[in-house]
């Protein structure tokens, strides 16, 4: 649902950028013999020369469009270079386009915050930037003005014939005008020299929508395509919505837009006008209607936020007509592709970016043969994300399997799967304590710690019990999002938020415990170490017992012995360890250098610290504590 936001109070310069035919243009990069050409890319399924993906602009001048197979086109345009995306796992390898998007994000960060909306386009947000040129060079003052200025276009100033760049560059100088357009004059001449960049250090060229707000930069970025940049002042903003057709308005492509057009007989959004805040909350709601009475007259006080990184992970794959998946097997087969692909993309975004994700999303498309409710669609399912292929796909086929029981209701009848996808969402950053615990893993005297570590789940553990620490609240969300379905308020009676949270938190004690321990068992040092000061009395390893174990249920607990806390098994685990042949393990309060702390996370950090300072009390355990829970005190016999 859209959220109404107001604008703020002081007028913002901001730029939408869209790179042109994109993967034509990585292609023509990559081979330059195919500039100039007409081309388009295809996907990896060849049936009828393959789905077109993007089109060039030399082909789209002899009718080639998206919505055309290979076979089509060719048609239309005998000449065109059909290049089919690259392949890996039986599917399109889209990691190319990707790096070559983020070489653009890269350049076009240099001027203001930028936020990377999808593969090819990027929001700008050039208000200091603007402000600072019209206070120091505005664009009267400037000798020459680039070309690519000039050749801008500003909606609502007729600035067409001979005389067009003469007349643009008017309008950038204007003397006379108000702030406002003098800020986006010099938006203009910015975004025009980011684009001039762009093209040099990439070969791409780019369109670009400058505004007062997103929303109106995005509407402005394809109006002149390719290479071309447009301005939207204030004063042209009522008539550019008076015709824009509802369903162009991003947010109106679906049922809200029908719902415009066909309970209130809307066609443009600029048709809103005529009805009042009132009126439009009555039908949508207070927020959408709220949204729906600003847009119509331009408001959008979105803010671009700072992410030059994308928001989410996704990987499908579509399996139309006769390659349609029909038993448990096949979709098995392609959820394992999905998930090696997947784990690799959000592995490589922890290590490059220090990122976790945190929601795994399942999106399917399916039949039942002889559909009796042909409206029934495949529900989208999610869980909290773990990391690792093996648990992705685990939890990828639950997520099928229920959304399959959900499809099909009591039908006992068969199907087929036309399109599977999987997505990591819900990204966030390492909290810092843990990023500094992962660079020392990663470090030279840990080196071996980590190759050690034969999955490289360690690592994974201690990210994902740090992640799960600072993100209870946004995990408990996903826990009960778990089913698309079901409404949070259905589900969160205050029994269920608290067993919930319970959950989650002991869910986070497990692995930072399970990381600990991990840590013990590789052997060559301990995280413990940290703990250690000159006179540690921490065991070695062999004291410590090695274990590939690591069942929580069996981990040390702490307890208190005069003036040391000591972590010792539990009375049952104590016995079972034993006779396994291991040892209890302990150590000094004094010894332990208190920055050693600050590495952890947060709520760990707590806890331990509460382990520590308590010496003085008589009862460390505190109720509802749960990590006193897993190292509770040794009950004296
Ligand atoms: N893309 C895709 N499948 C689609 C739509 C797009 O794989 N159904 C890919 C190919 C495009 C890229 O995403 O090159 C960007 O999509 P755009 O919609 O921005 O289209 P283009 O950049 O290709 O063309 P334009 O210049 O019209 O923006």
């Amino acid at each position: 649902m859209p959220i109404a936001r107001p604008e703020p109070q002081n007028a913002r310069v901001i730029a939408h950028v869209d790179m042109d035919c994109f993967y034509v243009q990585v292609e023509q990069r990559k081979n330059p013999e195919l500039k100039g050409l007409p081309a388009a890319v295809v996907q990896y399924n060849s049936w009828k020369g393959g789905a077109l993906i993007a089109v060039g602009y030399e082909a789209r001048r002899f009718g080639v469009k998206r919505s055309m197979r290979g076979d089509e086109a060719k048609m239309v345009c005998p000449n065109i270079q059909l290049i089919q995306v690259p392949v890996a796992r039986g599917k399109a390898d889209l990691n190319m386009y990707r790096d070559a998007g983020s070489e653009v994000v890269s350049i076009l960060s240099t001027k203001g915050r930028c936020e990377r909306a999808s593969i090819d386009e990027v929001y700008l947000d050039l208000t200091d930037a603007a402000e600072t040129m019209l206070s120091e060079t505005p664009p009267e003052m400037l000798d020459t003005i680039n070309e690519e200025a000039l050749r801008s276009h500003v909606l609502g100033f007729n600035v067409d014939g001979d005389e067009r760049e003469k007349n643009v560059k008017e309008w950038l100088c204007r003397s006379e005008a108000d702030r406002q357009d003098k800020l986006l004059a010099c938006g203009a001449i910015i975004v025009a020299q980011l684009l001039i960049e762009v093209l040099n250090e990439t070969t791409f060229t780019c369109s670009a929508g400058i505004a007062h707000n997103k929303m109106l930069a995005k509407l402005a970025s394809p109006m002149h395509k390719p290479a071309q940049q447009t301005v939207v002042p204030s004063s042209s903003v009522k008539d550019l919505l008076a015709s824009l057709p509802v369903k162009k308005m991003k947010q109106l492509g679906g049922k809200l837009g029908s719902s415009l057009q066909i309970d209130l007989g809307v066609k443009t959004v600029g048709d809103l006008l005529q009805f009042s805040q009132e009126k439009l909350q009555e039908h949508y709601g207070i927020n959408t209607g709220t949204w729906l009475w600003n847009i119509s007259r331009g408001i959008s006080g979105d803010a671009v936020e700072d992410r030059l990184l994308p928001k989410s992970h996704g990987c499908g794959k579509t399996f139309p007509g006769p390659q349609a998946l029909k038993t448990i097997a096949s979709v098995e087969n392609w959820v394992n592709q999905l998930c090696e692909e997947l784990n690799e993309r959000i592995h490589s975004d922890l290590d490059q970016n220090k990122r976790v994700a945190h929601t795994l999303t399942l999106h399917a498309r399916a039949f039942k043969e002889n559909d009796m409710e042909p409206q029934r669609k495949f529900p989208s399912k999610s869980c909290p994300l773990r990391y690792g292929t093996s648990k992705l796909k685990e939890d990828t086929m639950r997520l099928f399997d229920s959304g399959l029981r959900d499809f099909l209701g009591s039908q006992h009848i068969g199907w087929g799967v036309t399109s599977l996808s999987i997505t990591a969402s819900k990204i966030t950053d390492v909290p810092q304590g843990t990023r500094s615990i992962l660079k020392f893993l990663q470090g030279k005297d840990c080196s071996s710690m980590i190759s050690d570590d034969p999955n490289g789940s360690l690592k994974q553990d201690l990210v994902s019990s740090s992640a799960v620490c600072t993100e209870v609240d946004l995990q408990r969300k996903d826990f009960e999002m778990m089913n698309h379905d079901v409404r949070p308020s259905d589900l969160a009676s205050e029994a269920t938020r608290s067993d919930i949270n319970s959950k989650l938190l002991d869910e986070t004690q497990k692995r930072t415990i399970t990381a600990i321990r991990k840590i013990k068992d590789v052997g060559k040092s301990s995280i413990l170490k940290f703990f250690q000061g000159s006179n540690s009395s921490f065991p070695t390893t062999s004291q410590a017992g090695e274990t590939s174990n690591h069942d929580t249920a069996s981990l040390p607990s702490f307890s208190e012995k005069g003036s040391s806390t000591e972590v010792s098994m539990n009375k049952d685990d104590r016995h079972s360890q034993t006779q396994n042949g291991y040892d209890s393990w302990g150590f000094n309060v004094e010894d332990i250098d208190p920055s050693v702390l600050d590495e952890l996370p947060i709520e760990i950090q707590r806890e331990v610290r509460e382990w520590i300072r308590p010496l003085k009390r008589t009862n460390t355990s505190r109720k509802g504590s749960s990590i006193v829970h897993y190292f509770s005190p040794v009950k004296k016999e």
